[in-house]
C-alpha cells in the first residue's frame, strides 16, 4: 500500500493498482512515449486528414470548419479523423510526441497524407490561397 501524505499532511492511502500505475509513469515515462508514438503513428497513416484537437481552441475550431466545408466535394467525411486530447491521460504525452514530429505543441495539428500542414492558421491560409483542394487529392 502506497500513502501519499500531502504538504498539509493529510495521510491518503492509494490502492496498490493505483501505486503500480504511478510507479511505471514515474520510471518508465519513455515507455508512455513509446505507445504514444504507436498511437500516433498509426492515426496519421491510417487517414488521409488527421487532426489533433481540443474541443474548446478556436484554432481548432476554424481548421475544422475549414475541412468540413471540403465534405463532399474533394474530401470524404470517412477520411478524416479528428482526434479531440484535452481529456486523454497522455495529453502531454502526445503533445511532446507531436512537438517532436512537426516541430509545434500547439492544437490543432493538422496532418494531410501523413504530412503536417501546421495549425489552424495555416490551414486557413491554405485555404484562401486555394492550395488546400490541391493537397486533399
Ligand atoms: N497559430 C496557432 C495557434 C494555436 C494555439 O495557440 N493553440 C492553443 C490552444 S487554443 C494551444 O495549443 N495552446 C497550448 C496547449 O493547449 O497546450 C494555430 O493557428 O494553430
Amino acid at each position: 500500500m502506497l500513502r501519499l501524505v500531502t504538504r498539509e499532511n493529510h495521510t491518503h492511502n492509494i490502492f496498490p493498482g493505483t501505486s503500480i500505475l504511478i510507479y511505471f509513469k514515474v520510471i518508465f515515462p519513455e515507455l508512455e512515449m513509446s505507445q504514444v508514438k504507436t498511437m500516433i503513428d498509426a492515426k496519421i497513416g491510417g487517414k488521409k486528414v488527421v487532426v489533433f484537437s481540443k474541443t474548446y481552441c478556436p484554432y481548432c475550431t476554424k481548421a475544422k470548419k475549414v475541412l468540413r466545408n471540403h465534405y463532399g466535394k474533394d474530401l470524404n467525411e470517412a477520411d478524416v479523423e479528428i482526434i479531440e486530447i484535452e481529456n486523454n491521460p497522455d495529453c502531454d504525452a502526445i503533445q511532446d510526441y507531436l512537438k517532436t514530429l512537426t516541430g509545434g505543441r500547439s492544437v490543432p495539428r493538422v496532418f494531410i497524407n501523413g504530412k503536417c500542414i501546421g495549425g489552424g492558421d495555416e490551414t486557413q491560409a491554405l485555404e484562401q490561397s486555394g492550395k488546400l483542394s490541391g493537397l486533399l487529392q
